[in-house]
């Protein structure tokens, strides 16, 4: 199965899908993740894009297709995978439909973790206090909340017209979430 975790940032989208990947044994594909571990290694792509993360700023189309395209093969071995934070604009999402469809793959599901913008606010400020990850700032996040609205936001549309849209209540706690998950999963 390929599955997209979608949401706005803060939703919970890492949260859930590190536990389906303990739990199920899925492979998780965070573009996130990735651009921060270029980051942590002083790599030349971590270089380009760590002004742009720490303002809250997207990564270019281009930069994150190719980090999702070095990993499907991995991914297809093990039998699908969830894609976190990716596709974020509209171009990502025709290109990882062009990618799974040039391996006989395609997007089977895609759940939307539902949370208001304040319950996002208070999350992001307590992760800020806790760990201070640059980009959770209170401008940075502005930001990224503005950016999921304007570029990410649009693709619900997308994923509605070929009826693989399912909205989960994203408010509750990680175990409520996780519920909702399993059940939409199961359905
Ligand atoms: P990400 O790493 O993808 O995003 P995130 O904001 O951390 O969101 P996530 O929804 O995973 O939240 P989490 O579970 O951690 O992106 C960071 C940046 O990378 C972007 O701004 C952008 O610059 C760049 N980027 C990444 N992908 C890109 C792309 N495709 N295109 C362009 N640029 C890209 O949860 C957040 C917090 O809430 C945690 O502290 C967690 O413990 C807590 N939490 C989770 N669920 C909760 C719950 N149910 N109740 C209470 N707290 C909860």
């Amino acid at each position: 199965m390929n599955l997209i975790l979608f949401g706005p940032p803060a939703a919970g989208k890492g949260t859930q899908a590190k536990r389906l990947v303990e739990e199920r044994g899925m492979v998780q594909l965070s573009t996130g993740d990735m651009l921060r571990a270029a980051i942590s290694s002083g790599s030349e792509l971590g270089e380009r894009v760590k002004g742009i993360m720490a303002r809250g700023d997207l990564v270019s189309d281009d930069i994150v297709i190719a980090l999702i395209e070095e990993r499907l093969p991995e991914a297809e071995a093990a039998g699908g995978a969830i894609f976190d934070g990716f596709p974020r604009t509209v171009a990502q999402a025709e290109a990882l439909d062009r990618m799974l469809a040039g391996r006989g793959r395609r997007i089977d599901k895609v759940l939307r973790l539902k949370v208001d913008d304040a319950a996002l606010t208070a999350r992001i400020a307590k992760r800020f206090a806790e760990q201070g990850r640059p980009d959770d700032n209170p401008d940075s996040f502005g930001v990224r909340l503005d950016a999921y609205n304007r570029n990410t936001a649009p693709l619900l549309p997308y994923y509605e017209a070929q009826g693989k849209l399912t909205e989960l209540d994203g408010m509750g706690s990680i175990d409520e979430v996780a519920r909702a998950i399993d059940e939409a999963l199961a359905g």
